[in-house]
């Protein structure tokens, strides 16, 4: 049986995610800061498969190498690696722009995905196999207005992807980048500094993509043949063109 790592496994897509790959199977290490929902979340799966969960912030060095490293004997070969926990912060010209926004956006989307990769890809080297999904954005493809410093840290994610994928592949390792439009999670609620009603407006007047449309898609990535590496991917609902063109009538 597989082993897979989730960051940001709480909410949203990764919460989706633990779902999915629990019916394939695939034993879970769910990570994430809300420990009362990773808590729950572990009970529900571990009728299925064997679960782990971790509790730490990916903008804790100490944290999320320690964490790492100490995990039980069972869970501690690493074959799938999810690096999903991410958030914006604000949407503001760049001008105005808060300082503290930026920090997060960077130190959580940007450092926080390379300190768990910097604790799991070792062991995978050693096996020489493991899969690495990184979860970037539309966001890392296009620049739209106000997206400033999150578009520049998923425009980071998506360099760290095809890094990893030119110096992991002596390795036999499969890297690989999902890069999702609009999806219904609590993505907006964070961005908004949870004003609900702003953060359903995003929504409003379109089918937006759900989470458990992006669980569906990784599942079908990690299950693929060895030979087959889905390198990167873009979802958008059938309603979003770009960045910034949403058909509101669909
Ligand atoms: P949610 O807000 O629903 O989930 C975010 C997850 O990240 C939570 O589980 C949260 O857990 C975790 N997280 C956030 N900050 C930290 C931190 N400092 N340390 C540890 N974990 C953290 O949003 P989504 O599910 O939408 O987001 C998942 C990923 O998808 C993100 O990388 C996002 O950028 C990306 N994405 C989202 C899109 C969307 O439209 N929703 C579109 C494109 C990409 P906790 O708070 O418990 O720590
Ligand atoms: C989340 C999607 O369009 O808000 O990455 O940037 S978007």
């Amino acid at each position: 049986m597989k082993t897979a790592l989730i960051t940001g496994a709480t909410s949203g897509i990764g919460k989706a995610t633990a779902i999915e790959l629990a019916k394939h199977n695939i034993n879970l290490i769910l990570c994430g800061r809300r420990k009362n929902r990773l808590d729950t979340l572990q009970q529900e799966l571990s009728k299925q498969v064997n679960v782990h969960t971790l509790s730490f912030d990916v903008r804790d060095k100490a944290a999320v190498l320690s964490e790492i490293n100490s995990l039980p004997k069972a869970f501690e070969n690493i074959d799938i690696l999810i690096n999903n926990a991410g958030n914006a912060h604000g949407l503001d010209p760049i001008q105005t722009g808060n300082l503290d926004d930026w920090d997060a956006m960077i130190d959580i989307n940007v450092k926080g995905l390379l300190y768990v990769s910097k604790a799991v890809i070792p062991k995978m080297i050693a096996n020489t196999s493991g899969h690495i999904i990184n979860i970037g954005s539309i966001a890392g493809k296009e620049v739209y207005p106000n997206g400033n410093v999150y578009c520049a840290s998923k425009h980071a994610v998506d360099a760290i992807n095809k890094g990893m994928q030119i110096d992991l592949n002596k390795h036999g390792i499969r890297v690989g980048a999902i890069h999702p439009g609009l999806v219904e999670t609590e993505f907006s609620n964070v961005r908004f500094k949870g004003d609900d009603q702003k953060a359903d407006h995003v929504y409003k007047g379109f089918a937006p993509l759900t989470p458990d449309d992006i669980a569906d898609i990784i599942a079908f990535v990690v299950t693929r043949p060895y030979h087959v590496n889905i390198a990167d991917l873009v979802v958008f609902p059938t309603a979003q063109a770009n960045s910034t063109i949403v058909n509101k009538n669909l």
